[in-house]
């Protein structure tokens, strides 16, 4: 079964286009938010900014300051960008949702992360099937203000282009999973988040860190590559990286013939520990 990273969930009205571009983007009407909308964000951002204070990575941090991402409103996609291009030449381009995967990689191929622009119901705090503002640019743009990280997410888009012709997507969305959604990095100070998913999350930034459920296991690429995830619950194994440097070193070289490796070997299961794994801390079954 191949997981897709999301359920297809669909953006309210209000924000799918009647004008959808070619390339699936559009315009992000800043004024079009309503005040409730702008009070999400605000109530989002000031349970991230204190629930990551310890848990998340320097870079991300530093990625959230250096951007000027607040608590006060929705950011406007266009300010971001200023900042953004000047920083590492990537630019945020607004999309009402989930993308085909090709649509997806050709954006991240050219430096241009699709957002989306909408942001979830006062219901949905704590969860929604898909990618919401908050997630995309709370979540992932930060990171893409430190170097190496925008070098590495242009590199996956690269490698999502050829993995699409060589029929071998699932692995390397698990790669993704993994790394930029989930993905932990060790540092001095202990194990910090740069995943995504976890830092627009409030149980999964204490979870992924503090549980003794979930096993935390040091990156692999091919180990990676291998192994099934959770698209609807908090992660069952945790990958932690050295440095970026290692992440995007791991991505240089042709995938083709790992693709032809993990063909003849088995898919591993999320919670699954193997004796040749680096155990940072093996889970407790829940
Ligand atoms: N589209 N807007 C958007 N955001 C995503 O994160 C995304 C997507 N389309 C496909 C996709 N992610 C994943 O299926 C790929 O990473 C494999
Ligand atoms: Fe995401």
């Amino acid at each position: 079964m191949v997981e897709t990273a999301y359920a297809g969930a669909q953006a309210p009205a209000r924000h799918r286009a009647p004008s959808l571009r070619a390339d699936f983007t559009i315009s992000q009407d800043w004024n079009a938010y309503s005040p409730e909308e702008h009070d999400i964000w605000r109530t989002l951002f000031h349970r991230q900014e204190s629930v990551l204070k310890g848990r998340a990575c320097e870079e991300f941090l530093a990625g959230v300051r250096a951007l000027g991402v607040v608590a006060d409103a929705i950011p406007d996609f266009r300010r971001l960008n200023d900042t953004l291009q000047a920083a590492t030449r990537w630019s945020i381009v607004a999309v009402p949702g989930l993308v085909p995967d090709a649509v997806f990689f050709e954006h991240l191929a050219n430096r241009r992360f699709p957002s989306t622009c909408f942001i979830r119901r006062r219901d949905q705090l704590d969860y929604l099937q898909e990618p919401d503002v908050f997630h995309d640019v709370f979540g992932h743009v930060p990171m893409l203000m430190n170097p190496v990280f925008a070098d590495y997410m242009q590199a996956y888009g690269q490698g999502g282009l050829k993995a699409l012709g060589l029929g071998a997507l699932h692995h390397l969305a698990r790669l993704y999973w993994y790394t930029v959604e989930f993905g932990l990095i060790e540092t001095a100070a202990g194990l910090r988040i740069y995943g995504s998913g976890i830092v627009s999350s409030k149980g999964e930034s204490v979870y992924c860190l503090e549980d003794p459920c979930p096993n935390r296991l040091g990156f692999g690429l091919m180990r990676v590559m291998r192994t099934h995830y959770r698209i609807d619950d908090f992660q069952v194994t945790y990958f932690a990286i050295r440095s970026f440097d290692e992440l995007f070193d791991a991505t240089r070289p042709d995938f083709t013939p790992y693709y032809a490796e993990l063909a003849g070997q088995p898919d591993l299961p999320a919670a699954m520990v193997l004796p040749s794994d680096r155990v940072l801390h093996r889970g407790m079954p829940r």
